[in-house]
């Protein structure tokens, strides 16, 4: 078999193996700089898992906050509460579509207020100890998305 072949061959199996490793990604990740005097803020943007099995996010860590986590928002006589969601499980099949008055990654006890143009670096792990950062663009306090307005 010609050389060129076999490495096509090769790069295919290497393509199609499902023990390729999973791709979890933040697409256009957006927070507000949070107003003075508050230490947490809400991240949105979608969360996708690009690979072929269901990935479990057991660690999300933000340099500089105490805590992240992933937060559902559901209505309580008739009250906006958030709820704290654990195990974060992502399906190769359906994107995380995280909002305002919807999911968000939640973080508090933020030592430093990041301002509007900086970028906030998310590390995530996964069960298998496997790690994806997510970049998140810091908006003015008015944004609506996650392009400044
Ligand atoms: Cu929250």
């Amino acid at each position: 078999m010609p050389f060129r072949t076999w490495v096509a061959g090769f790069l295919l199996l290497w393509a199609i193996s499902p023990n390729a490793a999973a791709e979890v990604r933040l697409l256009e990740g957006w927070t507000r700089s949070p107003p003075p005097g508050v230490d947490r803020l809400a991240i949105y943007g979608r969360l996708v898992n690009e690979g072929s099995a269901t990935v479990v996010l057991s660690r999300l860590e933000l340099a500089g906050a105490a805590q992240v986590m992933l937060h559902e928002t559901v209505m309580d006589a008739g009250l906006m509460r958030m709820r704290h969601i654990d195990p974060i499980e992502l399906s190769p099949s359906k994107a995380l579509v995280m909002a305002p008055q919807g999911p968000h990654l939640m973080v508090m006890g933020l030592e430093h207020s990041p301002q509007a143009g900086e970028t906030l670096t998310i590390k995530a792990t996964t069960q298998r100890d496997e790690t994806f950062i997510f970049l998140v663009r810091v908006q003015p306090i008015t944004a609506l998305g996650p392009l400044a307005n």
